[in-house]
């Protein structure tokens, strides 16, 4: 630590709630994009400017769509412009209507992407030890109406794929999957991407590997991969042949790009993310009351999120407090998912209705906190932000009660 660092660490005065410059002078990021190698994307962007061919189904956008396809060893791969669209498109082309079960510990695009097609998302609670939907409470909230589930792989562990698929088949239920953070991932050896009716993707630029923004659908069932391109592209069969409704949901070539320049650099990402996720561990070991969510290392992870759950009473001080004195200081930790979809509009609000029903959800969401982490936040930067929430700790008391007056 740096003598000034130490002189920070001294008195609760220098803390930036309190008035004092932030302990970081550059902000620490959850979602900081990961750069592949600059120099071969921006040959990529020259090919591309040369070629004059920017987007609708590019050279690119092909390559991309094959790489994820070899790398998931999965038979289709429908590249979108976003994954909240790739949702959706997978949604439709699923004939899905009336009612999804979903869990409501995840980001709100999820239940979005349904609402926005007048499906309503029915929430489900998660288990408490994995944050992932319930199979248990899916089973309990199926309705005549219900046409689907949508299990959610957050923070790239997988659902409980299995059971799921057994209660979708029992009951005649399409089964989709949300991998927006799941790329990368495996369930028993065997990477996401090709679990129930469809998985879906993002490569927005916060994920692990972004394409600038996209998605993707994959899938190995050949007639909702055809649906699915149609609906990408206005429901063009052919030049000046539309068969059906669809929209513009393309990704374009410069995304495509990015895309592929990343999914080069996947292992240096994956290392960088492992390697910060092991500082963590090593270091928070030290800091009663913030408990690292591990993941099982007999399967691969892209370590791309990395969350502690806070105990107040260890550490002194709530989740929320914490949160408040880390985003003074610049490192931006985010409540990820809080308060839970069922609890933002316009599904209900804090303090509303909803309020009690999921309380695992409500519980988990009232705890947990994603920290700074990826390729722009370095090993000492997480030392520092350590020893920060250390000092916090060790002063818990003074600081709630210099908070209470303030
Ligand atoms: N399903 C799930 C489970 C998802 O998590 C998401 C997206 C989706 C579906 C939908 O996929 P997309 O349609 O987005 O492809 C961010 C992302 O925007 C969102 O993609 C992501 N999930 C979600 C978990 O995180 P916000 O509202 O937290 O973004 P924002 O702007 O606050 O950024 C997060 C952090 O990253 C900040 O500290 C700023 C930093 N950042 C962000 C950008 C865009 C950078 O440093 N550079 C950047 O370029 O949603």
């Amino acid at each position: 630590m740096r003598e000034s660092d130490e002189k920070v660490l001294c008195s609760i005065k220098n803390l930036a709630i309190f008035g004092a410059p932030p302990f970081f002078k550059d902000k620490l990021h959850v979602g900081q994009p990961n750069i592949g190698d600059r120099a071969r994307l921006i040959e990529r962007l020259n090919d591309i400017l040369d070629r004059r061919w920017l987007t609708n189904s590019g050279h690119y956008e092909g390559e991309f769509e094959q790489r994820i396809r070899d790398y998931l060893e999965v038979k289709h791969c429908i590249a979108t412009c976003n994954g909240t669209l790739a949702l959706q498109l997978a949604e439709r082309a699923l004939n899905l209507s009336g009612e999804v079960l979903v869990p409501s510990f995840t980001f709100i695009a999820t239940a979005h992407s349904l609402s926005f097609q007048e499906i309503k998302p029915v929430f489900c609670d998660v288990l408490p030890g994995t944050f992932l939907i319930d199979p248990e409470d899916v089973r309990r909230k199926i309705t005549p109406r219900t046409t689907a589930i949508m299990g959610v792989h957050v923070f790239g562990r997988p659902c409980a794929v299995e059971e799921l698929q057994e209660i979708a088949n029992q009951q005649g239920l399409k089964l989709l999957y949300d991998a927006a953070h799941a790329l990368g991932c495996t369930h028993k050896g065997k990477k996401i991407g090709s679990f129930g009716n469809a998985e879906v993707f993002s490569f927005h630029a916060t994920k692990f590997i972004n394409s600038f923004e996209g998605g993707a659908v994959t899938t190995n069932d050949d007639e909702l991969a055809n649906r699915l391109r149609l609906l990408r592209n206005f429901g063009f069969a052919g030049m000046d042949h539309v068969i059906g409704v669809g929209t513009n949901a393309k990704m374009s070539e410069i995304c495509a790009a990015m895309g592929i320049t990343n999914l080069e650099a996947m292992n240096t990402i994956m290392a960088h993310n492992y390697a910060n996720y092991q500082r963590y561990k090593f270091q928070l070991q030290n800091i009663p009351g913030l408990e690292l969510v591990t993941y099982e290392e007999e399967e691969k992870r892209n370590y791309q999120y990395i969350v502690v759950r806070v105990d107040p009473d260890r550490f002194g001080l709530t989740r929320d407090e914490l949160f408040q004195l880390l985003q003074a200081e610049n490192a931006l930790a985010r409540r990820y998912f809080y308060p839970g979809c069922h609890r933002m509009a316009p599904y209900g609000a804090i303090g509303g209705e909803n309020d009690g029903r999921l309380p695992h959800t409500e519980k988990i969401s009232s705890e947990i906190l994603a920290l700074p982490t990826g390729s722009g936040v370095s090993l000492d930067k997480i030392d520092l932000l350590c020893c920060l929430m250390k000092f916090i700790h060790a002063q818990a008391e003074k600081i709630r009660r210099l908070l209470e007056v303030n």
